[in-house]
């Protein structure tokens, strides 16, 4: 792969707007992107590997628990932070952002705010420094856009609970240690439960074969009788409502995600147009090439824009889901249309894994489906707008 020389744009001066601490997040987490993320994520993406010898660094730089507060191992930084960590670690590879985005936003995040004060001080340090590794089951095999008809359930035993059902398409599954997993009581009502590798009954099979999100780690959870403690319980909040909390924190930190994405593509494209000569002049030199980088930046920048405000208001705790829906929707579809453009600038070479191109476009297509698809988002905004729901 070529040697990394990424320089982000800011067409708008948007960085006048970071505070010193943003600056500095950002600068921490670019260089280490360039030194870890970037020399090998492409051998690491062909061989359909996570490389799972940057976790430690991922701890260091903050990404995992960047807003979970210090005394629990968190990085105590606000909403903004961790956008940019997010962006940042995009950047190189949407798969490594899923690594840090289930641990922050669909791992620790529950268990900091549904989780009791025992599972917070067991849980939250080990995962905050990458000694525990966390997944987020959700989706079922029949059960998808709508999670609400899930058919894992679990049992009160007594002295336990007993869990049955299955997951599928569950991020970092095949080495997680801790799963936090969605299962119905008796009365058909969701929980948050804690299962943890090595409970009878407890397996991760892989899921293999992808073309998209290779550098990560997917897999199956199943649950065959599993005997889980009572005390494993996330008692702070149920209903769907529980699960769907974490979704728009990880959905936000994907809306600035999806930006790093985009300007690794047009970054590259813009270098390759003004090096790459045809007909006897660099390829930027042709209107058509020069519309395509131009709306790149365009849109690079409303995306910026968006991702901004929806950050302030995250952290005035004033950001709707509806929202986070718009920011995940938008930006990722920006995102995916620039890497499309970029890999046609690109010419033959935009189909080479010298570039980062085609490994960000592909990953992609798993970035729009997952964390609630394009689709199911419009309707998200068209329901928030309208007042009535077109889901069913
Ligand atoms: P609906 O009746 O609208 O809502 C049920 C209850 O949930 C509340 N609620 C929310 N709460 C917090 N945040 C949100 N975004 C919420 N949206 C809804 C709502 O207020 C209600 O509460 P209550 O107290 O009144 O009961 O539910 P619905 O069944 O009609 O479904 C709505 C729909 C379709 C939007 C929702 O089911 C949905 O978002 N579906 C998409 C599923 C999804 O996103 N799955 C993601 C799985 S995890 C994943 O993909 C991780 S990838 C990780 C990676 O690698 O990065
Ligand atoms: P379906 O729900 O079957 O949808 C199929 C199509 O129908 C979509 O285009 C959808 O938009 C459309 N559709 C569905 N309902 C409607 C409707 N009412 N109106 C109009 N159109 C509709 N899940 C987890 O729980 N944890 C994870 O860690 C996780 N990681 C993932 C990693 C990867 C690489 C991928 C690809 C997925 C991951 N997922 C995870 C699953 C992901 O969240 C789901 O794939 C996603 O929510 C969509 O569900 P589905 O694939 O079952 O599609």
């Amino acid at each position: 792969m070529k040697p990394d020389s990424f320089k982000a744009p800011d067409y708008y001066n948007l960085d006048d707007l970071l505070s010193e601490e943003h600056l500095l997040v950002r600068s921490t987490a670019r260089q280490w992107v360039k030194h870890h993320i970037s020399p090998i994520i492409e051998a690491y993406a062909q061989k359909a590997e996570f490389p799972k010898q940057i976790i430690k660094g991922l701890a260091e730089i903050g990404a995992f628990g960047s807003y979970i507060p210090t005394e629990y191992g968190g990085a105590g930084l606000d909403q903004i932070s961790y956008g940019i960590i997010m962006q940042e670690i995009e950047r190189g590879d949407s798969g490594i952002r899923s690594t840090a985005s289930v641990q922050s936003s669909l791992v620790m995040y529950p268990i900091y705010n549904y989780g009791t004060e025992e599972q917070r001080k067991k849980y939250l340090p080990k995962l905050a420094s990458g000694e525990w590794i966390g997944c987020f089951g959700l989706t079922e095999p029949n059960h998808g856009s709508n999670p609400n008809g899930m058919e894992t359930k679990f049992k009160d035993m007594g002295d336990h609970y007993l869990l049955n059902g299955a997951k599928l398409w569950i991020s970092n599954a095949p080495f997680a240690d801790i799963a936090v997993i969605w299962a119905k009581n008796e009365e058909g009502r969701i929980h948050g439960l804690l299962v943890e590798r090595g409970m009878e009954g407890f397996s991760t099979p892989e899921t293999h074969n992808k073309w998209s999100l290779r550098a990560s780690a997917t897999g199956e959870l199943i649950f065959d009788n599993v005997k889980v403690p009572k005390e494993n319980l996330l008692s702070g909040k149920n209903g769907l409502g529980a699960p769907l909390g974490c979704l728009d924190s990880a959905r936000y930190g994907i809306a600035w995600g999806a930006i790093g994405v985009a300007m690794d593509c047009y970054d590259t494209a813009l270098r390759y147009a003004k090096e790459r000569v045809q007909f006897g002049k660099p390829i930027a030199a042709f209107q058509l090439q020069q519309k395509k980088l131009a709306e790149m930046i365009t849109e690079i920048t409303k995306a910026q824009l968006l991702a901004f405000r929806l950050g302030q208001l995250k952290n005035e705790s004033k950001a709707t889901s509806a929202q986070i829906s718009m920011a995940k929707r938008n930006n990722v579809e920006m995102a995916l249309k620039i890497a499309r453009e970029a890999r046609q600038i690109l010419g033959a070479m935009g189909i080479s894994g010298e570039y980062s191109i085609m490994r960000h476009m592909m990953n992609l297509e798993s970035v729009i489906t997952y964390e609630g698809t394009h689709d199911i988002h419009l309707l998200i905004t068209g329901a928030d707008i309208t007042g009535i729901s077109a889901f069913q």
